[in-house]
């Protein structure tokens, strides 16, 4: 096994005990001590959230900043810097919810970020209101009477947007998590990882024994994940089986490699200039 003490940092930590997110960080660690990056080579972004403390844990470059504007903080910092390898951490409130329009803009641009999504189904941080991935009818102190709107599917509405790697892990499998942030962390392009977090303390129905008895991996022999319509089908899938693993993956050209002036290294590396810009300005 390889070493992740170099990840470690000292902070402490608050989150609950028995909290998914501590399997998501060790998750994280050994994918990082798997692809050998080094931490001055790492990027971590986050919104606000539990989940979003994340990159609080970790030893490596990190910025947490506003809710749900996690991706567009990502998504200047690599084209500024695209050597570096930036993994985005939002819980589904922050991502689907605050940051929702932000995410299909990353979608569509398919810019080289891996995004982990905490999905606990809930507001965990403001304790317990209804994220968009509650399912309809969840009760909640706020929402006493049961959510009234309709669950989004996060991985059909990626596929529909044209995502180029979109998988779901879950937290009480670490080994088989790390192994899909690895895969997220190496393609080029916009990776959607979407893991189902155990809340113990604001969601009573998700719990490790309801995922325990639903939870299955995708075998990689038999299920190929090229098939759109195949992957769609997969992320209906919920009542009796969960599937976790990539559930689709195709060739794309990555948005940094799409853009011209990037094609000389990493933008904050070249010069500019500022006469050529006023230029512009003037121009427009
Ligand atoms: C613009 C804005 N709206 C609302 C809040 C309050 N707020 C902070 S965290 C949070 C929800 C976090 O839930 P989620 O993203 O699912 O993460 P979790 O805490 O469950 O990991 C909310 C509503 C805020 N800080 N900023």
């Amino acid at each position: 096994m390889k070493d992740t003490t170099q990840y470690n940092n000292d902070y402490e930590n608050k989150w609950c005990p028995g909290c998914g997110n501590f399997g998501i960080l060790n998750a994280i660690k050994k994918s990082l001590a798997d692809t050998q990056i080094p931490p001055e080579k790492i990027l971590m972004v986050s919104g606000i959230g539990q989940a979003a403390k994340t990159p609080h844990f970790l030893h490596c470059n990190f910025f947490h900043g506003l809710h749900g504007r996690a991706l567009p903080v990502a998504t200047g910092a690599k084209l500024a810097d695209h050597d570096l390898t930036i993994l985005v951490n939002m819980g589904d409130g922050d991502c689907y919810g605050e940051g929702g329009n932000h995410l299909l803009a990353a979608l569509r641009r398919n810019i080289n970020l891996t995004l982990l999504v905490h999905n606990n189904m809930v507001y965990g941080l403001t304790k317990g209101q209804a994220s968009p991935t509650s399912r309809h009818g969840f009760v909640t102190k706020a929402q006493p009477q049961g959510v009234a709107c309709q669950a989004s599917n996060p991985l059909a509405l990626a596929l529909s947007q044209g995502a180029g790697f979109v998988a779901r892990g879950y937290c009480g499998e670490i080994e088989h998590l790390s192994q899909l942030i690895s895969a997220g962390i190496s393609y080029p392009g916009f990776s959607l990882i979407d893991i189902l977090q155990v809340c113990v303390s604001f969601n009573k129905e998700n719990t490790y024994t309801f995922y325990k008895d639903r939870v299955y991996t995708l075998d990689k022999e038999e299920y190929k994940a090229d098939d759109l319509h195949q992957a769609l089908d997969l992320t209906m899938e919920w009542e009796e089986k969960i599937p976790i693993g990539i559930i689709y993956q195709k060739e794309t050209r990555s948005y940094t490699d799409e853009l011209a002036p990037l094609q000389s290294g990493p933008l904050f590396k070249q010069t500019y200039d500022p006469k050529k810009i006023r230029k512009a300005i003037s121009d427009a």
